[in-house]
């Protein structure tokens, strides 16, 4: 929830006030762990997986501990677009919808005078009718050739573009063609959201060769797990008898879902090299969608600076929720620990702006509370922002929104994050 009132916050008092607004621009991947990010510094880091987004977090901020509530795609794609934990806006799984009414964020957005846009994995099941523009891959989408959901004559979701290719190449041509092609009269709010490097990790051939001949870190505990002492009653049943059943795994330990069956290693090798097997499969093939996604990012940022508009848009990456690169042996998400919790989140600000994380600038906190002075600032963010919720039912009421105010973090870089 921290990572939704963050950023909800931030748009909504940033350019409530500010003579010339910034553009927006929030990517987000699927699944792309916090471990899987260079500046993160985890064990993977030495493998420079993300050179790109590394130099965004140097120009930028990086924050430590922004978590999700619901370490699945749909609700926590809920959560950032409504600014409600899964209990109040009711998307608590796969199945979940969430109807245009009460995708608050754009409309949050549009009412401020945003240009919006949503382009790429939506995972919401209802239309997208909130922005002003939509192309969407249908649920998961595919990694190649992929379909994507535009808004045309057939109604929603029967309008269908085709496009050939890798996803994360088609994704970001279509934000490019989106940004080329907009209403330049206004500040724009695009939402561009990859598919990777969510399972099966399928990358594009470009990429076959890359870590190939690289022997991939691994974990402290990633074999002979559970650990003695890891792990409730819950999670290992009494008398162990649930550590085969829950918790999917790299190692042979899931009889059913491991990683071990899915990258075809053989099942006659001993415990340790079928982990290890596993485990080295299981990372090249992620890592090769998260570098597709970091050399698009290079490519759209690219654009922005030919363009004029790097150091006119606030940035923002982040994924829906992180991964199990292997921890406790560990694959899958839905398991409640900081590594499959934990969202990596980077936002840059323009040069003038421009905030270093762990450095204190003062002409920094000035420029930022110049955004917002001459409105009333309030702790919430839609307290000004948005009569809409004032008027809104008392069952819907603001304080429902369970927000925290960002300014405050940007303001004051040695606070905890
Ligand atoms: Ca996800």
């Amino acid at each position: 929830m921290k990572h939704l009132a963050l950023f909800l916050s931030s748009f909504c008092s940033l350019h409530l006030s500010s003579a010339a607004p910034p553009n927006i621009l929030y990517v987000m991947s699927d699944d792309h762990t916090s471990q899987a990010v260079g500046c993160y510094g985890s064990r993977l880091a030495k493998l420079n997986p993300t050179p790109t987004l590394d130099k965004l977090a140097a120009e930028g901020m990086r924050f430590d501990r922004v978590f999700c509530t619901n370490s699945i795609c749909t609700p926590s794609r809920a959560t950032i677009l409504t600014g409600q934990c899964s209990q109040t806006n009711g998307v608590t799984d796969l199945n979940g919808v969430l109807p245009p009414e009460r995708q608050y964020l754009p409309l949050e957005m549009r009412k401020t005078g945003y240009l919006t846009a949503m382009i790429g994995k939506w995972h919401l099941e209802a239309e997208p009718l909130s922005f002003d523009y939509y192309n969407v891959l249908p649920g998961q989408g595919k990694y190649f050739d992929p379909d994507f959901i535009v808004r045309g004559e057939k109604r929603w979701p029967k309008s269908i573009e085709k496009h050939t290719g890798y996803v994360s190449d088609v994704i970001t041509d279509i934000g490019l063609d989106w940004l080329e092609k907009r209403d330049k009269t206004k500040p724009f709010f695009l939402m561009l959201h990859h598919k990777a490097p969510h399972d099966m990790f399928e990358f594009a051939p470009r990429y076959a060769d890359y870590l190939q001949d690289t022997e991939i870190p691994e974990p402290d505990n990633l074999y002979d797990q559970p650990a003695t002492g890891f792990g409730s009653i819950a999670t290992r049943g009494a008398n162990d008898s649930l550590v085969h059943r829950i918790g999917t795994s790299v190692s042979k330990r899931h009889p059913v879902r491991n990683y071990g069956i899915d990258f075809n290693i053989s099942p006659g090798l001993d415990d340790h090299e079928y982990t290890h097997q596993a485990y080295q499969e299981y990372l090249k093939h992620y890592l090769r969608c998260v570098k597709s996604v970091d050399d698009n990012l290079a490519r759209l940022f690219d654009y922005l600076k030919k363009n004029g508009l790097f150091d006119n848009t606030i940035i923002i990456y982040t994924s829906d929720q992180g991964m199990m690169l292997g921890e406790h042996d560990y694959i899958d998400k839905r398991w409640m620990y900081d590594e499959s919790m934990r969202m990596p989140f980077i936002m840059r600000y323009p040069p003038q702006d421009q905030i270093r994380f762990g450095e204190h600038r003062p002409h920094q906190q000035h420029r930022l509370r110049a955004h917002h002075a001459g409105t009333r600032w309030h702790p919430s963010p839609f307290a000004d922002a948005g009569p809409q919720f004032r008027r809104r039912p008392r069952r819907q009421a603001a304080h429902e929104l369970a927000h925290r105010d960002l300014l405050p973090l940007l303001d004051a870089p040695h606070a905890s994050r």
